[in-house]
């Protein structure tokens, strides 16, 4: 396993659960000089960033580009891969493949968290709606497996999203794709919301998990809130989990300390 650290360059999400915010080379600088493999970028869509200038970046710092996040195409122009309005759809679908475009030359995963639509979305039911995020997960699916890279889907808490809740939930919808091509981020916020035993819901997806979001209950950085992290490491080594343990939390009490308090909680569960 790996360690990541998430950069936000996004205006209007400068509240999120994100460590580093708005400078992406003096996010990469700290988190080269602290130790992590890699930054998870969130980018404001696919053409605000210069892939040239990212590559410098990524270069001079020795890091990885570990997942690229879609979900300022529904913070900033509310996009949904679920709602009623077929010309949003084709607007969300478009966007997360350009995404995928952006991340693929990095060897980066995209994500498809925000996008798969809010729990107030009242114009589907949630039958449709579901319908709709099966048609968006193959079609982005089959998009990413032409770059050999595998589509990420983040089950969310039910105050965000009517779709997947818990890992179960996701395998389900995994189950219902024609591509095999799509795997799961095991969000640990969410799942501390939703499961009912993480450690055995991140035993049971096994295989299908491609992704973590590494961050305690209140969505500070791990060791700062009162989940026990420590047997769910111990859970995703035992699947065979090989990818990233990002963190995706709030920059507190600062992004500094967050990243800080981060690797060192890493280093404890991983060694
Ligand atoms: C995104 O990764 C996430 O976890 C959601 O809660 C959207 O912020
Ligand atoms: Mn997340």
């Amino acid at each position: 396993m790996r360690s990541a650290v998430t950069v936000s360059v996004v205006p209007e999400a400068r509240k999120g659960p994100f460590v580093f915010h708005d400078d992406l080379a003096a996010g990469c600088e700290m988190a080269a000089t602290l130790g992590f493999d890699a930054v998870e970028l969130f980018p404001p869509g696919p053409d605000a960033v210069s892939p040239d200038e990212l590559r410098e970046l990524l270069d001079r710092y020795k890091l990885q580009l570990a997942a690229v996040g879609t979900g300022a195409g529904w913070v900033t122009q509310k996009l949904s891969l679920a709602t009623a309005d077929a010309g949003t759809r084709k607007k969300a679908i478009e966007y997360v493949n350009a995404i995928i475009d952006f991340a693929a030359p990095f060897g980066a995963l995209a994500i498809i968290g925000s996008m798969q639509g809010p729990s107030s979305d009242d114009s589907v039911d949630a039958e449709t709606a579901r319908g709709y995020l099966i048609e968006a997960l193959n079609t982005c699916g089959h998009h990413a497996a032409e770059h050999q890279l595998p589509l990420i889907y983040e089950p969310l808490n039910r105050y965000e999203t009517k779709q997947a809740n818990t890992l179960e939930e996701g395998v389900a919808l995994l189950e219902q794709l024609e591509t095999t091509n799509v795997k799961l981020l095991a969000d640990l916020f969410h799942m501390n919301i939703e499961e009912e035993d993480p450690a055995a819901a991140i035993r049971e997806a096994g295989s299908h998990i491609g992704h973590v979001h590494f961050v305690d209950s209140n969505r500070r950085p791990v060791g700062c809130g009162h989940l026990d992290v420590a047997p769910l490491v111990v859970a995703l080594r035992e699947i065979g989990y090989d990818g990233y343990l990002s963190a995706e939390a709030l920059p507190w009490p600062d992004s500094r300390s967050a990243a800080a308090a981060t690797i060192m909680a890493y280093r404890q569960m991983t060694s």
